[in-house]
């Protein structure tokens, strides 16, 4: 039996320090190189997972500082396939400037939207800073997005610097973006 293949490109998106750099470089162990951030501002690197007898290849996207430059962004999002929302539950103002981002998106993407997963990163620090945003209220906030974006976003808790939930945060979102795929593919 051969083996179906599905390659898809995920971008880490939200405010600068949130951890989307750390989270990327958590889940593909440090053997990812980046020497394309010096051309275009932007990091990428590859991992392979099985789903179904499907090999699903995901190219994960990481903006530098430089997202103001209008080429970077329309490179950037160019062919994305779903999207992880990261904020920083030990600053609240990172949850509320996601729609921004979930804009920004859009707009660079012929005004369609992707999956989308959101991620509540430095869980780790949860017991340290006690105004950090609650799980109950980041699970309400993925429900607001999904009433506001017409679509379902997940919620993930993790810790790029523990490693907590960091492969479930990426597989959700690969799950979403595999089941958006047979749902587009199938025979009518
Ligand atoms: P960004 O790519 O979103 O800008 P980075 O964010 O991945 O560069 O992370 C910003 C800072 O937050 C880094 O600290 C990084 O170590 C820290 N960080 C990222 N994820 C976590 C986490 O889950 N827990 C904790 N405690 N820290 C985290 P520095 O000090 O290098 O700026
Ligand atoms: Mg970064």
């Amino acid at each position: 039996m051969s083996t179906k293949s599905l390659s898809c490109k995920v971008v880490l998106l939200g405010e600068g320090s949130v951890g989307k750099t750390s989270l990327r470089r958590t889940y593909l162990g440090e053997g990812f190189r980046e020497s394309y951030s010096m051309t275009i501002g932007a990091d990428f690197a590859a991992n392979r997972i099985s789903i179904d007898g499907w090999e699903i290849t995901t190219n994960i996207w990481d903006l530098a500082g430089q997202h103001r430059f209008k080429k970077l962004r329309e490179t950037y999002y160019r062919g994305v396939s779903g999207a992880l929302l990261v904020y920083d539950i030990t600053r609240p103002e990172t949850l509320t400037a996601l729609p921004q981002w979930i804009d920004e998106l859009q707009r660079n993407n012929n005004g369609r939207l992707v999956p989308m997963t959101l991620i509540a990163n430095k869980e780790d620090l949860r017991e340290e800073v006690e105004s950090s945003v609650s799980n109950d209220e980041g699970i309400a906030y993925a429900q607001e997005l999904s009433a506001t974006y017409g679509d379902n976003i997940s919620f993930v808790g993790s810790s790029a610097k523990t490693g907590e939930n960091v492969p479930q945060a990426f597989e959700t979102l690969i799950k979403l973006i595999f089941n958006r795929f047979l749902e587009s593919h199938k025979s009518s």
